[in-house]
């Protein structure tokens, strides 16, 4: 098994799903281009997909960037993985990553679809992918709390399609360091064709363990990528921080004995450079509270019941005030401020006025305050949400 860890970096992709840490097509080339400098092996880029700011994103730092890999999000579907090959068309080296959904509950609530549609629908947009390119990442989106058989079955289909490198998301932040360890050894134990892929870990900070998470998933599980974001920018508690588990594979090269390509003496200036100010640290307190609740992606839009809403009163620990003093939004890497707007069955009204009318419901995140604000943002999933749904607010 090779020695080299292989940073992926997602600062700018899952990274930038942190509310509140939207960056402008400059601010992500000049953020690229440091972790370029860093030594950075892959930089995931954007979704292209997701919105033409991103694609004009991923499209300028793919022009840019030579000696990293730059990488595009993309859902399983021949038209996100086109649009992904599209915008890296002028990378040195390209990487198109699609992930689908393979737990129970995002399987059911989130895609309405059988097991069996999901195997055919990965392994179809592997081999899609294939034709476009042969650096192919695919991630079981919710991996750590998938059936294992069905996984399996899963994973040995999209490596025999050409998938190169295998990720196993902890999307939720769910993980323990030793289980999530023996569950990417388990899996690469039971797939046939494992040793013909990369494999990688994606953990979320939910419960503090991000870091010790990803390198259990190396240690114990002989993962060879992972997946991090500087400061552990990312949805909800955070990614797994990269200067973090960069500076332990170094630091406890006795014990790990992985080579890494990052420059350590930079990551300590890394910080203030890399990332605006306003967006370089995960929120934390309330904020940190409510973006779990309403963007956790566990809790789909059609589960209403739980779909709450955190608001300051219900909390006294918190100072009591709104969850969301602005609309904003992002349409095309913009930002707009839309100041206090009445929720309700206006919603879909303060969008269409936000949006020029021109861009459906489906891609957007909605969150609102019961007694006042709306907040958009960019989906990272397909959300297929009839607008009526939206009376819940
Ligand atoms: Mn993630």
């Amino acid at each position: 098994m090779s020695d080299k860890l292989i940073i992926f970096d997602t600062t700018l992709r899952d990274g930038e799903q942190s509310p509140g840490a939207s960056m402008t097509k400059d601010e992500k080339l000049r953020i690229a281009r440091q972790l370029e400098r860093l030594r950075v092996d892959v930089i995931e880029a954007g979704f292209a997909a997701s919105s033409n700011g991103d694609f004009e994103a991923v499209k300028a730092i793919a022009d840019h960037i030579r000696e990293s890999t730059v990488c595009s999000l993309a859902r399983a579907n021949d038209r996100d993985i086109s649009r992904a090959a599209e915008a890296l068309k002028g990378a040195a080296h390209s990487r198109i990553h699609t992930f689908i959904a393979t737990s129970a509950l995002h399987m059911e609530k989130k895609l309405r679809m059988t097991q069996d549609q999901v195997f055919e629908q990965a392994k179809l947009s592997v081999r899609f992918a294939r034709n476009l390119t042969d650096d192919i990442e695919f991630s079981p989106e919710d991996g750590y709390r998938s059936d294992p058989d069905f996984l399996c079955r899963v994973l040995e289909a999209v490596i025999a399609e050409g998938a190169t490198t295998i990720n196993i998301p902890d999307t939720v932040g769910y993980a323990i360091p030793e289980l999530y360890g023996n569950f990417i050894l388990d899996l690469r134990q039971r797939v046939p064709n494992a040793d013909k892929a990369i494999w990688s870990v994606h953990c979320h900070n939910d419960l503090g363990m991000a870091v010790a998470n990803s390198l259990a998933g190396v240690k114990i599980g002989g993962a060879r990528q992972i997946e991090c974001t500087i400061n552990g920018l990312g949805e909800r508690a955070g990614n797994c921080s990269l200067e973090e588990v960069v500076m332990a594979v170094k630091t406890r090269r006795d014990y790990f004995g992985l080579d890494i390509g990052i420059v350590g003496r930079d990551l300590e200036a890394s910080d203030r450079p890399i990332l605006p100010p306003e967006i370089s640290r995960g929120r934390k307190g309330h904020e940190a509270r409510a973006d779990q609740e309403k963007l956790a992606p566990q809790t789909p839009l059609g589960l209403r019941g739980r779909w709450g809403f955190w608001r300051g009163e219900r909390d006294r620990r918190f100072r009591p005030k709104p969850l969301v003093r602005h609309c904003w939004g992002e349409v095309d890497g913009t930002r707009a401020e839309l100041g206090r707007e009445p929720a309700g069955r206006r919603v879909g009204q303060v969008w269409r006025r936000f949006s020029g009318g021109n861009r459906p419901f489906q891609d957007i995140w909605v969150l609102a305050h019961r007694t006042g604000s709306v907040w958009f943002r960019k989906c990272p999933f397909s959300l297929a949400l009839p607008i009526r749904k939206l009376d819940i607010f």
